[in-house]
């Protein structure tokens, strides 16, 4: 249409509906590609002196953020962090893609399947690659089930007892999914890499940066990335679907078995070096430290990254200061363990840990070495006659025979990672 007809302010207004405040509300549909079917549409243009300036709602490094959805538990919105609700999070084996949960240092890019490329530096002697997605559609397709969680998972529980620094998680910074893509090991080796005596890592660099242009990144060691058996996936598949883009669109790192920040989204590059990673997020954080260790004598450089998490396990039902209405109480929950041990049994007590009863495991067993995803279970059991209120209880037994330590107090630490005490929540009996 050719119409350029000039409106005033008042009359854009006077046609004022909801659907431009959505507009407004959602940035996400404020693109090129978006103006450009809009384009058919146009009637006009506001009067020249009557423009705001356009720099106030683009300079926004969020307003490009993807929508989310509303049951998830919002822990920071800029950079968005969220998880599902408990009842929510083991109601299937597999989180559905829209609930899974999402931890975002920095703001969404969005990248152009058609033009994406990754880089993987080849090694001295080798060749550097430039991979389409395409190129990386011809490697063989991998596809496992893994369980991703995050480090701070269960936060909350340690700022309770004393302030730790960190986003507030539940027990919801963990979920499901079938991931499919190429092994990295089969990349790598196209590049010429091989495993080599030294130690060595292969660090890993996200498409998203903070305004000064540093990307997140992260690293782990060369064995791992090299070992068929380890299945390190550069996934661009979750649970059927291209990659969401709040989950690595359309690349990122599945590292089995290992903490969460390690499973780079966005990925833009791949290089073997013989040093972890110098990003902030493998070198300055992601750390474990001795209780008595507070952020004016913390050494960083003292303690190594975290890569295999340990034995984990939470109760997703009931929830805290529910009231039980029958005779019989239903417990439900996860359970996981890092570097593919298995999960071999969970006891729940309804007495605040005096007596223990074994839950039932439920799904399939699982590889040996390889038990990468969770196990879901459940606990069936008559409330105790005259109790007036459960003090309920889960831990969980690995195939190490690992096992959570009873209280949060002497695994506290000042960022509030691995916490993976017993689980507790209190319910009341109704009378
Ligand atoms: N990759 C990039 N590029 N940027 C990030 O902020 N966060 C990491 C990891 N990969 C992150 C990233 C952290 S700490 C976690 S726990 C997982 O992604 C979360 O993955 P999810 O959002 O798909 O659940
Ligand atoms: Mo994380």
């Amino acid at each position: 249409q050719e119409s350029t007809r000039i409106y005033t302010r008042e009359e854009v207004k006077s046609h004022s509906s909801p659907e431009t405040r959505i507009w407004a509300l959602y940035a996400i549909h404020n693109q090129s590609h978006v103006r450009e079917i809009l384009a058919q549409y146009k009637i006009g243009e506001l009067s020249p002196e009557e423009k705001a300036p356009s720099t106030l709602k683009t300079s926004d490094p969020y307003a490009d953020d993807p929508i989310r959805h509303p049951a998830l538990k919002v822990n920071s919105q800029c950079p968005f962090n969220a998880e599902p609700p408990p009842e929510l999070l083991t109601e299937n084996y597999i989180t559905p893609n829209p609930i899974f949960f999402t931890r975002n240092h920095l703001p969404v890019p969005n990248l152009d399947p058609d033009t994406y490329r990754l880089h993987i530096v080849g090694p001295p002697g080798g060749h550097s690659l430039s991979l389409s997605l395409d190129d990386l559609y011809q490697f063989p397709k991998h596809e496992i089930t893994v369980t991703l969680q995050c480090a701070g998972n269960r936060r909350s529980e340690m700022s309770q007892l004393k302030e730790v620094r960190g986003l507030e998680w539940s027990t919801g910074a963990i979920s499901t999914a079938r991931w499919a893509g190429a092994r990295l090991c089969d990349v790598l080796a196209q590049a010429g890499h091989q495993l080599c005596e030294n130690e060595a890592h292969v660090c890993f660099e996200g498409l998203d940066s903070d305004p000064t242009g540093t990307a997140y990144g992260a690293s782990i060691p060369l064995t791992r990335a090299m070992d068929p058996e380890a299945e390190v996936l550069l996934a661009y598949e979750m649970n059927g679907q291209p990659l969401p883009r709040d989950h690595g669109f359309p690349v990122r790192v599945v590292v089995p078995g290992v903490v969460g920040a390690r499973h780079v989204k966005w990925l833009g590059k791949v290089s073997v070096e013989p040093e972890e990673s110098h990003s902030h997020w493998q070198r300055r954080d992601y750390k474990g430290f001795s209780p008595s260790v507070d952020w004016d004598t913390v050494d960083f450089d003292s303690a190594p990254s975290i890569q295999e998490l340990p034995v984990q396990s939470a109760i997703t039902e009931p929830k805290d200061g529910e009231m039980i209405e029958s005779r019989e109480v239903t417990v439900k929950g996860y359970a996981w363990s890092g570097g593919g041990r298995a999960v071999i049994r969970v006891d729940v007590s309804l007495d605040g840990g005096l007596t223990w009863q074994v839950a039932q495991l439920d799904g399939k067993e699982q590889r040996p070495g390889k038990a990468w995803a969770w196990r879901l279970w459940q606990l069936q059991a008559p409330v105790p006659a005259g109790e007036k209120e459960l003090n309920i209880v889960c831990k969980a037994v690995d195939d190490s025979y690992n096992v959570q330590p009873d209280t949060v107090a002497p695994i506290w630490n000042l960022r509030g990672v691995l916490s993976n005490a017993w689980h507790r929540v209190h319910v009341w009996v109704a009378p």
